[in-house]
């Protein structure tokens, strides 16, 4: 198939996507997105920040580059050494990768916390619900009895044994305040974001520079690899990771292919 070729937008099933489509992951990518908005998961924005998102995956050559692989190793690292490790999901990560999110919080102890930008009840329950209908058995988010200090909109409202208590945080797919909020509350940030130059890779202490679509699975496969690891071992990983070569790196390849 050239990378010409269309497939329907009538796909109603992604397995009707071709595999050997040279743009099988953007299409995959696409459709959940599509989904996530019919079911009330998504909201209509995360189609624009869908879109962001795969133009940067193009210039990265829609593969998980090796600076990106290591920072997928040390975030697993992290979140395995954490007390209290809590993954955040927004609509576009509830629509992208339900199962996958559910299989790394098993895989680090992780608890699942739904955090919106748009929230509304009606959304709230969705992905609660979508995440359940994906193996999760116990999901945070609903109860916000605790608010993120400096930050005044709805991406405040957390629960208290949640994200509120937790020590790291995975965050996902977001625009930057509350990356910088939750850094100023202490909590050691890993953040996946496939455009190097936001804000919450530029605040995160392990920035991820990858479609979370493979990231999320590399970092259960980090972490299920490093699950007999010692601590000394664990901590010698975290603390090689230079975050800043890691942008560049990033940056060098979108910028120059590279
Ligand atoms: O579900 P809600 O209500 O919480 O809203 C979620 C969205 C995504 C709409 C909201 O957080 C938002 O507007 O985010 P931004 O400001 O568009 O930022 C999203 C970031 O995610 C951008 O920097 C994109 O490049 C990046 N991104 C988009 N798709 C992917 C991605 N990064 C990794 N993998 C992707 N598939």
């Amino acid at each position: 198939m050239s990378e010409y070729d269309t497939v329907s937008a009538e796909v109603e099933h992604e397995d009707e996507i071709p595999e050997d489509h040279p743009r099988y992951q953007d299409l995959l990518t696409r459709h959940r997105i599509e989904k996530g908005v019919e079911k009330g998961i998504t909201h209509l924005q995360g189609m624009h920040a869908e879109g962001r998102g795969s133009a940067f995956d193009y210039l990265l050559g829609e593969e998980t580059i090796p600076s990106a692989d290591a920072a997928e190793r040390v975030a697993a690292a992290h979140l395995l050494l954490a007390d209290h490790p809590v993954l955040s999901i927004n609509g576009n990560v509830a629509a992208l990768v339900p199962g996958e999110m559910v299989d790394l919080a098993e895989a680090v102890d992780a608890d699942l916390e739904v955090n919106l930008f748009n929230r509304t009840p009606e959304r709230m329950q969705a992905i609660a619900d979508h995440l359940r209908e994906h193996g999760a058995t116990n999901v945070k988010g609903l109860e916000a009895d605790a608010r993120i200090p400096n930050l005044d909109h709805q991406r405040a409202k957390v629960d208290e044994a949640g994200i509120y208590a937790a020590d790291v945080v995975l965050v996902p797919l977001e625009d930057g305040d509350r990356a910088e909020a939750l850094e100023e509350m202490g909590k050691t940030e890993l953040v996946i974001d496939l455009n190097p130059l936001s804000r919450s890779p530029q605040v995160a202490e392990v920035p991820i520079v990858d479609n979370i679509i493979r990231a999320v699975p590399n970092m259960t496969d980090h972490a299920l690899e490093l699950a007999d690891a010692d601590e000394s071992e664990l901590r010698k990983i975290v603390a090689s990771f230079d975050r800043e070569a890691a942008l560049e790196a990033a940056e060098e390849r979108i910028r120059r292919g590279l």
